[in-house]
Parts: structure tokens; sequence; C-alpha cells
């Protein structure tokens, strides 16, 4: 029996194990005849593979290294990401800023930002390809800075049609203008006429168009008007509005308001009357003759024979019938459209051109009553009216106008309602765009005021003098 944990201790020793699996090894013990004392061992697997336990540690021990090694990796990594995150979101604000206009952008920002986009997207390319392209944080992050170089793409290229060309193209007319001016103090020039008064020979000349700017909602937005208050006595002459219609060429949904030049110039301080109300459309203008005339917006109402006119403070909209106009786009001027109804206002007071059957579609010059906002005297033309692109009032004079070519259009028609006379005249006026869209006079300025496929354009108007 001594022999027994001897026995028991070479078996360990091969095996390397520990004594508490002892009971799962089946021992005997038995006496034979010479009286020795026999102990059989039945060990489960005589050849325990401690060669692969001994590589296994070595696996896991190096498996534990390697995932230590991924774990840091990953949080160095977070970390990172978490940077960008913010990196991310600070450029985000900043393209939102430049987008909805909050910031008047210059082309520094545009490479700046552009800059940090590229940065970003590269650093991100690293970090994904070490991570081999398998983090799903990673890639929405690089589509994120995808997206946003993309919209900043869309928002320079939508900025080189606009303000910074415009801008560029207002810097070089002002400088001209500031030549011309020096030169006109050597050549003399035709006495000046006191604005609001009809104290002229009549309308001479217009001068080189001078380019504000680009309408608020874009390039595509070709269709509409813009101008000041044109009421000889008005409370407000610093207001001006722009009213670019809807796409459709027809609908004037939603007019913008400045309270001053600078303003429009920037982009700034603007308020927006919306003239739809929960899918009511009837109160929303057609065609691009509206005008503001003592603080009231008047316009072709949308889709009907009426008028409207909306009061600036109160916002309550006034309809009128204009008896036997004809609407809907029937005589339009020539290349635009729905423009049916064409208001204007001059020193004398508020007009609107239009159309009727009778008159075959030659122009109709209507006398507003503004108290009783109907017409109080009318007088036929014999101006067909889509052949003329516009047409505006200087005095109770209406002039019209139609193209020469791309470039040139001519004030060629004129019509006294004082003398009931009409006639013909010539005066280039230089445009920038094809299209008239609007175009009138305001009495306070004496400047005209276009609507040249969504530009904003002003012109001065020069007159003879009295005693002509
Ligand atoms: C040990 O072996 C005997 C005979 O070989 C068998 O009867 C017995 O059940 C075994 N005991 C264990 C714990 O395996
Ligand atoms: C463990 O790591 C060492 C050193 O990196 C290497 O030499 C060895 O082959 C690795 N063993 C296994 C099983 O991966
Ligand atoms: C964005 O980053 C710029 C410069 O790093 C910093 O001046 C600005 O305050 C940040 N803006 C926000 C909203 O974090
Ligand atoms: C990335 O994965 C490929 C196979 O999908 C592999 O060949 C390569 O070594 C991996 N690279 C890294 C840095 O893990
Ligand atoms: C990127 O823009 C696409 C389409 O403009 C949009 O579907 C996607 O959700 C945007 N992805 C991120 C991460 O903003
Ligand atoms: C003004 O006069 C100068 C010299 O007389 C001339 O070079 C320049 O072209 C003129 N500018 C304009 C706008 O007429
Ligand atoms: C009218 O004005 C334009 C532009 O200022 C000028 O070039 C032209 O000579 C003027 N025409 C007349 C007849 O004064
Ligand atoms: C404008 O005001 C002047 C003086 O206050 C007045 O004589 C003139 O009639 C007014 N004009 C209009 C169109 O109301
Ligand atoms: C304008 O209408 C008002 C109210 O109907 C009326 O009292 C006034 O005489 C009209 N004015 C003209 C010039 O007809
Ligand atoms: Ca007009």
């Amino acid at each position: 029996m001594e022999k027994i944990p001897l026995f028991l201790i070479m078996a360990l020793s091969v095996g390397h194990c520990s004594s508490a699996s002892l009971d799962s090894y089946n021992i005997t013990g038995s006496v034979d005849e010479g009286g020795q004392c026999l102990c059989t061992v039945i060990l489960p697997d005589n050849t325990f593979p401690m060669h692969r336990m001994e590589s296994l540690e070595i696996s896991s021990y190096n498996l534990s290294i390697s995932i230590q090694r991924e774990i840091t990796k990953i949080e160095s990594y977070q970390s990172t990401l978490a940077v960008y995150l913010k990196r991310l979101y600070n450029l985000t604000l900043r393209v939102e800023k430049v987008e909805t206009g909050d910031v008047s952008y210059t082309e520094l920002d545009f490479t700046l930002l552009k800059l940090e986009i590229k940065e970003m997207e590269s650093l991100t390319l690293q970090l994904s390809v070490s991570l081999n392209g398998s983090n799903t944080i990673v890639e929405s992050l690089l589509m994120e800075i995808r997206n946003i170089s993309i919209m900043v793409s869309q928002l320079e290229s939508y900025d080189k049609n606009n303000v910074l060309a415009v801008r560029r193209e207002i810097v070089l007319l002002q400088k001209r203008l500031q030549d011309c001016q020096k030169n006109q103090t050597i050549i003399p020039t035709l006495p000046p006429v006191i604005h609001g008064t009809c104290d002229h020979g009549g309308l001479v000349n217009v001068t080189k168009p001078f380019v504000m700017q680009l309408n608020w909602r874009g390039f595509n937005y070709k269709y509409g008007g813009w101008g000041r208050d044109s009421f000889v006595n008005t409370s407000n002459k610093n207001l001006l509005w722009v009213a670019a219609l809807n796409t459709d060429a027809r609908m004037m949904q939603v007019v913008r308001f400045h309270p001053a030049y600078d303003d429009l110039l920037l982009y700034k301080n603007p308020t927006d009357k919306t003239l739809s109300r929960n899918y009511d459309y009837s109160n929303c203008g057609q065609g691009s003759g509206m005008i503001l005339y003592n603080n009231c917006l008047y316009y072709n109402c949308y889709n009907s024979r009426y008028m409207c006119r909306m009061n600036l403070d109160t916002n309550a909209v006034q309809r009128m019938i204009l008896p036997d106009a004809v609407y809907n786009n029937r005589f339009s001027y020539a290349a635009v459209t729905y423009q049916d109804m064409d208001f204007a206002a001059d020193e004398e007071g508020l007009w609107v051109l239009y159309s009727t059957e009778e008159s075959a579609g030659n122009i109709v010059i209507g006398k507003l009553n503004v108290t009783s906002f109907a017409i109080e005297r009318a007088w036929a033309t014999t101006q067909y009216k889509p052949g003329v692109t516009n047409a505006f009032m200087i005095c109770g004079v209406m002039y019209a106008t139609r193209p020469v070519n791309t470039r040139r259009e001519e004030i060629f028609y004129m019509y006294d309602t004082n003398t009931r006379r009409e006639g013909r005249l010539s005066i280039m006026v230089d445009k920038m765009m094809e299209t008239i869209q609007s175009l009138q006079y305001n009495s306070n300025d004496h400047k005209l005021y276009m609507y040249n496929d969504g530009y904003l354009v002003t012109y001065d108007v020069t007159f003879l003098p009295s005693s002509e």
C-alpha cells in the first residue's frame, strides 16, 4: 500500500495535473499471491494533449494582447470621433447660417469652409481605412461630410450666380457712375426737375441700368416685380418690396419687404407676407403687374377678374371687380404670362392698364379712385397689349416698350390721357437679361423699377425742361 502514492505522484507528474482531478481517475488496489500490493490507475486518456493546451494558452495570451490593443485603438478613435463630430456640428451650423442668409457671405467664407471640409474628409477617410471600413459610425460621418461638401458647393455655385457676381457688378457700376458724375460736372445737363411734380416737358431719356441684386428667392424665380411705395406723399419712402412669383410664372404667394435700401442689398431684416391661407389661394396675386401705393399692395387677384388691395398694416385684403377686363392670360404682355392687369402709379394717382374683349386686346388705361377702389375714367388706346413688353405711367402719359434685341428695349409708344393723343417715340433702354417681367415708374425718385428675369434693376429718367 505504501507504493500507491508513488504511483500516483508519477502518474500525476506526467500529466502535470492538479490533485483536484483525482476523483475522476479509477484507482483499484489488490494483493497478489506473493503478498505484493498492486495498484492500478486507469487514466481516461493517458496522452493528455499538453502541447495543444500550451499553444492554446499562448494563443489566448496573444489574443488578449491584441484585443487590448484594439480596445485602446477604438478608445482613441472614439475620442477622435467625438472631436470630429463636434467640428462637423460646428460646420453644419455655419453652413446652415450661410444657407438661411443670416450672414452676408464672402468668397473667403466659402474657401475656408471648403478647406475645413476637405481636411475633415481626409482625416475621416484615414480613420475609415485603419478601421478597415467596417465601422458604421465612420461611414455615416463620411456621408455627412460629403453631404455638407455638396451643400457648400451648391451654395457656392448658387452664390456665383448671385451675390458675388452682382456685387462685383455693382462695384463696377458704382465706379462708372462716379466717373460719370465727375464728367457730368463738365458737360452741361438738363435742369433738374422737382420730384413728384409734372413741371417738365416729358420723358426724353433713361440712364444705363443700375443692377441692385438678384431677387431673394434665387435665380429660378424669373417672374415678379419690385419697387418702393409709389404714392407721392407716402409716409414710408424707404420701404422696399420684392414680389417674386412662384416658378409657375403666375402665382404671387409671398411678398418680401425690407425697411431700407442697405437691408435689401444684404438681404437683411426681411418681413414676408404670405397671401395664401390654408390652401385658399383666392387672395394670392396673378402675374407681375402688382404695385405698392400708399401702404397698400394692388394686384390682380388670383384666377379672377378682380383687383386685390392688401393693407400692409392690417393685412386685410379688399377685392373689387375690374369691369369687362379679360383675365387668366387672355391678353398679357409679349413674352410674359398672366399680366392681364398692370398697375401703375404716377404724380396724378393710381392707374391700371388692361384689355377687354371689346377693345380687341388693345390697352385700356383705367384711372382708379383709391377711395372707392373703382375705375373713375378709362381711355382706349390703339396699341395691342400683347404687342408690347410692358408699360408705365408718368404724369398721366402711358409709355410702352418693345424689344429691339435681347440686350435692348425701346420705349416706342405713348398715350397722353390729358390730351387723348397717342404718339411714337424712340428711347433706348439697355437691359441685362432678355425679358422684362415688370416695369414701373416711381414719381418720388424719378426712377424706373424693372424686374428683369429675376434681377432687380433701376433706371433714372430724364425730362425735357418745361419751357420746351
Ligand atoms: C472503476 O472500474 C471498475 C471495474 O473496472 C468499475 O466497476 C467501476 O464502476 C469504476 N469506477 C469509476 C468511478 O469509474
Ligand atoms: C503569439 O505571439 C508571438 C509574438 O507575437 C508569435 O511569435 C506567436 O507565433 C504567436 N502565437 C500564436 C499561436 O499566435
Ligand atoms: C465654430 O468654430 C469656430 C472656429 O473654430 C469658433 O470660432 C466658433 O465659435 C464655433 N462655433 C460654434 C457654434 O461652436
Ligand atoms: C483589412 O481587411 C483585409 C481583408 O478584408 C485584410 O487583408 C487586411 O489586412 C485588413 N487590414 C487591416 C489594417 O486590418
Ligand atoms: C445625405 O443626403 C442624402 C440625400 O440628400 C440623404 O438621404 C442622407 O440621409 C444624408 N445623409 C446624412 C448622413 O446626412
Ligand atoms: C470721363 O472722362 C474721362 C476723361 O475725360 C474719360 O476717360 C472717361 O471715359 C469718362 N467717363 C465716362 C463714364 O464717361
Ligand atoms: C440717353 O442716355 C444714354 C445713356 O446715358 C446715352 O448714351 C444717350 O446718349 C442718351 N441719349 C440722348 C438722346 O440724350
Ligand atoms: C401731397 O401733399 C401735398 C401737400 O401736402 C398736397 O398738396 C398734394 O395734393 C398731395 N398729393 C396727393 C396725390 O395726395
Ligand atoms: C372717389 O370716390 C369717392 C367715394 O366714392 C368720391 O367721394 C370721390 O368723389 C371720388 N373721386 C373722384 C375724383 O371721382
Ligand atoms: Ca408696368
